[in-house]
């Protein structure tokens, strides 16, 4: 048996990286705790407050938010921390060597109906040592993240992390608190035959995305000759998680519903931790044309289109919308 702090140990290229992994998942436990107790710890329902995104927060989402903040800031190796329930960066430590972004509870729509949650997290270098830690020091592309990872807290608790070149995954023992490995090189077919979308969208797509939808449904009597099948946990961290457990495609695609959004996933703590995980495993991840992890961000809260998962679907979808701009 192989845990956590094994694996980090065996992979020490960078101890403050792994010391700071182990804060946020250590962090992880005691959510999935929370969690675990549900309405009998009173945790349930709205905060009643909106976040940065405008969107109604669950009490847990604050709570696991504070969690995070409050375990990074003891860490002297966490210069900073964004979160998606926070307007601005939180500096933490000037001499520390690394910043972290989260999205504290994925799906947080999820809790009051006991379905799937996460929390995604991603790790970039500091490089102003010595100095506090702004916004701008956040605007990296995704090709600089030093780790990424989710805790899906489902039936079990799974973390998934990518440290190196390869995509590990961990479950959670409840009688000894210990991550223990399940998979230590996850890889992902590159043709798949399942995929989920939010399929009420449907009107606001752009046409290329419309008719890739239309040729999935259309299935055997269709383009692709085969049928497909769909799921929508309605929390990427489960989609996610599903693509790397049997591969598909997941898409949350740019429409017009709101003018002033590209598409409902946000690019620093979202898109970009699940694309380095998808990539490293073998997957592909675009914004529907381009890498995401090439993607120079402008606001730590940006939105972007997300199409990641089986390569050659990711190519296909990516091949539809170039041909139709021609
Ligand atoms: P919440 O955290 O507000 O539940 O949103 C979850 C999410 O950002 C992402 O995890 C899901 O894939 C997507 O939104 C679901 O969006 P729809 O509710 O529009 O299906």
């Amino acid at each position: 048996m192989t845990t956590l702090a094994d694996y980090l140990n065996q992979h020490a290229t960078n101890p403050a990286l792994n010391d700071v992994i182990t804060t946020v998942t250590d962090v992880g436990k005691t959510i999935s705790q929370l969690l675990r107790k549900g309405a009998l710890a009173d945790i349930l329902g709205e905060a009643g407050n909106q976040n940065v995104q405008g969107e109604d927060q669950k009490k847990l989402d604050v709570l696991a938010n504070d969690l995070l903040l409050d375990a990074l800031a003891k860490n002297a190796h966490c210069a900073g921390v964004a979160s998606e329930e926070l307007d601005d960066a939180t500096p933490a430590n000037d001499d520390g060597s690394l910043l972290v972004l989260f999205d504290p509870l994925d799906g947080s729509s999820n809790i009051d109906i006991n379905m799937a949650v996460g929390t995604i997290f991603s790790v970039l270098p500091y490089e102003r040592q010595g100095q506090t830690s702004e916004n701008s020091d956040y605007l990296q592309a995704g090709n600089k993240q030093l780790s990424a990872g989710y805790l899906l807290y489902g039936t079990s608790t799974v973390l998934a992390l990518t440290i190196a070149d390869k995509v590990v995954m961990f479950s959670l023992d409840p009688e000894t608190s210990d991550y223990v490995l399940i998979e230590d090189n996850v890889q992902i077919d590159a043709d798949t035959s399942e995929y989920a979308i939010n399929s009420s969208n449907y009107r606001y797509w752009r046409a290329p995305m419309q008719q890739y939808i239309d040729e999935l449904i259309a299935g055997e009597t269709g383009l692709r000759g085969r049928d497909f099948n769909t799921r929508w946990v309605a929390a990427m961290v489960g989609d996610v998680h599903r693509i790397l457990c049997r591969g598909g495609l997941f898409t949350y695609p740019f429409d017009t519903k709101y003018a002033h959004k590209a598409g409902k996933l946000r690019l620093m703590y979202e898109a970009n931790p699940m694309s380095l995980l998808i990539e490293r495993a073998g997957g592909g991840a675009t914004d529907a044309i381009n890498r995401i992890l090439d993607i120079e961000p402008t606001d730590i809260h940006q939105r972007v289109p997300v199409v990641l998962g089986s390569k050659n679907e990711v190519n296909y979808v990516k091949e539809l919308h170039v041909n139709y701009s021609k």
